[in-house]
């Protein structure tokens, strides 16, 4: 399968990036330590996205930082990104592998520990797990499971997993304890009023938390 470094997953929101825009945002948090970036934005046209998703991939490529497109497949190859994030409605993980081949990242996100048992876990890269609180980011996520709640689902999986929802510097080191590898956020870089200095403190954070295993 394709290792990719989850300790510091930045997924974009161009409402909470506000006049910064995304890809500011995007190279703020690579100068910051982000080691991956989900394009998502389900508003966005289809045209919009493709084009988007483009432009990160010419940001993100020279510092190897992989981009992950939110959902869409067929965005994910027109753009020639690293890989697709999909959700537990969106197409199925062995449908999305089949289309986008071995060599991209494939996500899958995990809501419930239920959700263990939809999917092929043996085509998939690592998991999204959460939400874990709360979040107003997102309108329609899940019931937030809590630490307990990914820490279950951690132990029933070897695959690597990043932890999401309401995630922050205040509790990463907690989630990483709970098993994740690290911890994807939107609004803790997106609306931070430094999104560099916010990801260098997340980066900091899980590293030295994983140092600490
Ligand atoms: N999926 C589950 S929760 C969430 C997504 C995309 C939003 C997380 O946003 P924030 O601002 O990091 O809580
Ligand atoms: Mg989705």
């Amino acid at each position: 399968m394709n290792a990719v470094d989850l300790s510091v997953y930045l997924v974009t929101d161009r409402g909470l990036s506000g006049v910064r825009g995304v890809k500011e945002t995007v190279l703020a948090a690579v100068r910051g330590g982000a080691t991956v970036v989900q394009l998502r934005d389900p508003d966005a046209t289809t045209r919009d996205l493709v084009v988007e998703a483009r432009a990160l991939v010419g940001l993100l490529r020279p510092h190897r930082v992989p981009l992950i497109v939110n959902d869409r497949v067929d965005v994910a190859l027109a753009a020639d990104a690293d890989g697709v994030h999909v959700g537990q409605s969106d197409m199925d993980a062995s449908d999305a592998r089949a289309l986008i081949g071995q060599d991209r990242i494939l996500g899958l996100s995990i809501t419930e520990e239920a959700d263990l048992d939809r999917s092929d876990l043996t085509v998939v890269d690592y998991l999204g797990v959460g939400p874990v609180f709360a979040t107003p980011t997102k309108a329609d996520a899940a019931p937030p499971m809590g630490m307990a709640g990914l820490k279950r689902i951690a132990t029933r999986t070897g695959l690597p997993i990043v932890a999401i929802g309401g995630l922050h510097a205040g509790n990463a080191a907690d989630a990483l304890a709970a098993g994740a590898q690290g911890v994807s956020v939107v609004s803790a870089i997106c609306a931070a009023p430094d999104p560099e200095a916010a990801t260098r403190e997340l980066a900091e954070i899980v590293r030295a938390a994983r140092a600490g295993r």
